[in-house]
């Protein structure tokens, strides 16, 4: 090369750098903060997060959370991340409110702060995504069990932790629903397993042993759903009851298969990381700014419109049954 082009190509370097936005050679940090390790509802998550770090490049995503599925667990954490000067905190919040004096000590400390799947108050995230619509999700969990129930019957649902915001918000929707669209279902019970196997394996246990006449159980949840189905079979009422809800198909296939359940409905939760990471990097870099009204993008997965509490919400849920359940068994 000669001299001159050497001179030419070491400027060209010299204003790549100095034309490149800050933050492309920063390390983003994006701490994904779920509910409770060792589910894999979140593991899936885990999954397109990583995706979405890779594709964007200079992200590194710190996936965390407590060892059981409470507010408390999670304060801890998100105080810690905000001793080791994240960029972003990404969190499935255990409880609306409980959450909101650590998350707005993050964001007064320059921390960008969403939440995903299960929602904190508004004053506590600059925006929130829902994966589905609300009311959408709540009329499907009854529906699911409705369609195996055309004389009508009852029903119980068995639901993650009392405190979770998504779940809360799916049976209040789901309430709603039963009078007007559902007359013949009649809900017995809610009862709460805090997304632990061993919890709500007893709660399916004691819902069977007090409602002799129980005809579904409906799990808003993929740590409970498989926990009911599980029962049922063990206490062979395969054809009693239908075991119903939203479930991962990789650890409800089954369940499926053996007939404890007919079919169960969700999203897809590795898109569902992808765009929580994809969202949280945007808000950071100043690429995007959370207001009402704003149409974002979620890179590969599309884009989303904030309404005016700054949530948004992602596609209709699948259903999942006989037909489909393999092929998305492999998936997540
Ligand atoms: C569990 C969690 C999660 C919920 C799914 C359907 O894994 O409670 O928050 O979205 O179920």
């Amino acid at each position: 090369m000669s001299v001159l082009k050497k001179l030419f190509a070491a400027a060209a370097i010299t204003a790549a750098i100095f034309a490149a936005p800050a933050y492309a050679q920063d390390n983003v940090k994006i701490a994904l903060v779920v509910k409770s390790l060792g589910n894999g509802f979140f593991d899936a998550a885990n999954k397109g997060a990583q995706e979405a770090a890779s594709e964007i490049g200079g992200v590194e995503v710190i996936y965390t959370g407590p060892t059981s599925a409470t507010a408390e667990g999670q304060i801890e954490i998100v105080n810690s991340l905000i001793a080791q000067q994240v960029d972003a905190i990404a969190i499935s919040a255990n409880d609306p409110d409980a959450l909101v004096p650590a998350l707005k000590r993050a964001m007064d400390r320059g921390i960008t702060v969403i939440s995903w799947d299960s929602g904190v108050a508004p004053e506590g995230r600059q925006l929130h995504l829902n994966p589905s619509d609300t009311d959408l999700i709540g009329e499907t969990i009854i529906k699911l069990a409705a369609d195996r129930l055309p004389d009508g019957g009852d029903v119980a649902i068995l639901s993650a932790s009392s405190t979770a915001t998504n779940q809360n918000a799916w049976i209040e929707a789901a309430k709603k629903a039963l009078p007007e669209k559902f007359p013949k279902i009649n809900l017995v019970t809610v009862v709460y397993g805090d997304d632990d196997s061993v919890k709500s394996t007893n709660e399916a246990r004691g819902l069977i042993a007090s409602h002799p006449d129980l005809d579904a159980i409906i799990a808003p949840t993929t740590v409970g759903v498989v926990a009911a189905a599980q029962v049922v079979t063990d206490q062979n009422l395969i054809g009693k009851i239908n075991v119903t809800g939203l479930a991962l198909p990789s650890e409800f296939k089954q369940f499926i298969d053996n007939g404890a359940s007919q079919a169960v409905a969700l999203w897809n939760p590795i898109d569902l990381g992808y765009s929580a990471v994809y969202l949280s990097h945007a808000l950071a870099t100043e690429k995007a700014k959370a207001e009402p009204g704003a149409k974002l993008s979620i890179g590969r997965v599309g884009e989303v419109t904030l309404d005016d509490t700054n949530a948004a919400a992602m596609a209709a849920p699948f259903q999942f049954d006989k037909s489909n359940i393999e092929e998305f068994s492999k998936i997540y």
